[in-house]
């Protein structure tokens, strides 16, 4: 399909659905942001009484959003793109981001509501009542263990599940809940027509019809074959009858899904050629964001929570640790994910105790030890742990024969926060195929050179930095320009070639080839230790 359009005539649009907010950030053909806005749920939309964007309810562990806030969300925010004069009618192509998991559920009436959309009556007036559950399940709900234990038997076990669909079954993936409804809320499910994911659905509200889910975002749902990225039939079967049918198809993320819905046509002044390109997940579409194409192309974000995550060609889904989605920008590669818990938090706790609270004295003392803390080890563990599973807190030290001690020196605390850290990130991330080439540091303490030096030291990797504070909603846009030059050009364009922008990230730390090696001879004496802290349960 020939766009007949000049690209620099072009923009592209990205919107992010996340738990807290919705997000738009549209880009020129050079990447250049262009307009930038935001709708924050809770604040904006305060009938919906949601903290931080969710409802949590009593029993401590579901927790939802209301479907019908989303639609609201993007009324509201498309609004203000119109009153802020961004040149709205010259978006070519849109795509979109959505937090992972979570899912919506409609009746018919929903697309009979979507297939109409109005430009003279509110999103909300429209698509109200055409949900056949009104909260929707997301991420942070972890009310399915029973489904868990249940799925995981019949499809052989968690690393069967880990092989087949790239994670074992965890709490928030949507397979699990989609077994949750159908066997508590039997009516509801019966009433369902479509099942789509946060990101499938705001794409349906602009295309105005039901879209397809991408093969990334699909990949959190323990349904998909991730290699023949279709759904599994066996993995259906066990999940609830008719699925397939309410799940709809599966598509490459930078297919196009359809044009702009005449209604944004008329009221706001998209141009009716206007193309969307498949919606993906948050996770994936940062990963297009940080511009992590090749395999080996590798992100450590240092937040209140740690993640590594990554492309890469040869997928090694594992039962214990991590996550393997299919990659968002080359349909040949994988993306890999790791969380952590103790992140940010941790870090600052050691500075805390050892360095007075001020990082300058906390990067003093990192420089008064050498590469390999003299063989100490330390696990500190806040918060429970995500990876590896470490349930019981505290913090466990270790001296250079493996003995147990109470404590370091603060030097020694120091350091061993830090080499713990991205040993743990090393080890586990090789367990699931992640060999950084590079790695971008991102997230606060990417700004702190002093750890960064330890990073590239134990990855034996340089390391860059720079922010893409919004990366979701930028990817998302960097995904619409790749999927409308895959159109353009008739058939798949790799995505380094589609954008031509250099990357904006500067080399920060180099790796020292002596301190690699201390590190490298580490690697199995950490595992073996991690294996005690995680046995003393
Ligand atoms: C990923 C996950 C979260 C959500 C919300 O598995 O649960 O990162 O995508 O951001």
């Amino acid at each position: 399909m020939k766009t007949g359009k000049r690209e620099s005539d072009c923009l592209f649009l990205g919107l992010d659905s996340s738990t807290q907010g919705l997000k738009a950030c549209v880009v020129d053909h050079n990447l250049k942001v262009v307009y930038e806005g935001a709708v924050n749920f809770d604040a904006e939309l305060p009938e919906f009484k949601t903290e931080g964007g969710v409802h949590r309810h009593p029993d401590g562990l579901t927790v939802t959003s209301p479907a019908i806030m989303w639609v609201a969300a993007l009324d509201r925010l498309l609004q203000k793109m119109k009153d802020a004069k961004c040149p709205i009618g010259r978006i070519s192509a849109l795509s979109g981001s959505g937090q992972q998991h979570g899912s919506v559920w409609m009746k018919k009436a929903a697309r009979r509501a979507l297939r109409q959309l109005d430009a003279r009556r509110a999103l909300r007036e429209q698509m109200e009542g055409v949900f056949s559950v009104a909260d929707s399940p997301i991420w942070m709900d972890s009310s399915t263990s029973r489904q868990c234990a249940e799925r995981e038997r019949a499809l052989g076990g968690p690393q069967a599940v880990a092989d087949l669909t790239g994670s074992r079954a965890y709490e928030r993936f949507t397979g699990n809940q989609i077994a949750r409804i159908f066997q508590e809320r039997p009516a509801a499910y019966e009433a369902t027509d479509r099942i789509a994911l946060v990101s499938s659905f705001v794409a349906s509200l602009l295309v105005g019809d039901y879209v397809p889910i991408d093969a990334s975002d699909g990949s959190g749902m323990n349904l998909m074959d991730l290699r023949r990225k279709a759904w599994d039939r066996v993995a259906l079967d066990c999940t609830a009858p008719g699925l397939g049918a309410r799940l709809g198809p599966i598509v490459l993320s930078h297919a196009v899904i359809g044009k702009i819905h005449g209604r944004y046509v008329e009221g706001l002044g998209f141009d009716a050629n206007c193309l969307a390109v498949a919606f993906s997940g948050d996770n994936p579409c940062s990963l297009a964001g940080l511009r992590l194409q090749r395999a080996g192309d590798i992100a450590i974000s240092l937040g209140t929570s740690d993640t590594v995550f990554g492309s890469l060609a040869e997928p090694r889904p594992s039962a214990t640790e991590g996550h393997i989605f299919a990659n968002p920008v080359d349909p040949a590669a994988y993306m890999a994910m790791v969380c952590y818990k103790n992140g940010s938090l941790t870090r600052e706790s050691v500075r805390d105790q050892s360095a007075g609270g001020a990082w300058d004295t906390f990067n003093g003392l990192l420089d008064t030890t050498p590469a390999g803390n003299e063989g100490r080890i330390g696990f500190y563990i806040k918060e429970p742990e995500i990876t590896p599973p470490i349930l019981k807190t505290g913090t466990f030290r270790f001296n250079g024969a493996g003995e147990k001690v109470d404590s370091f020196p603060p030097e020694a605390d120091v350091r061993a926060v830090l080499e713990g850290q991205f040993l743990s990130m090393r080890l586990h991330g090789a367990h699931i195929g992640l060999k950084p080439s590079s790695i971008l540091a991102t997230g606060g303490a990417s700004a702190n050179r002093s750890i960064i030096g330890v990073m590239a030291n134990v990855f034996g990797v340089p390391v860059y930095v720079g922010e893409q504070p919004n990366s979701a909603a930028s990817g998302a846009a960097y995904r619409a320009l790749h999927g409308w030059k895959c159109a353009d050009h008739g058939s798949f364009v790799p995505f380094d070639k589609a954008l031509s922008a250099t990357a904006p990230f500067k080399r920060a730390a180099e790796p020292d080839k002596k301190a690699h090696a201390v590190y490298s001879a580490m690697l199995e004496r950490y595992a073996g230790l991690e294996k005690q802290v995680i046995g003393r349960q």
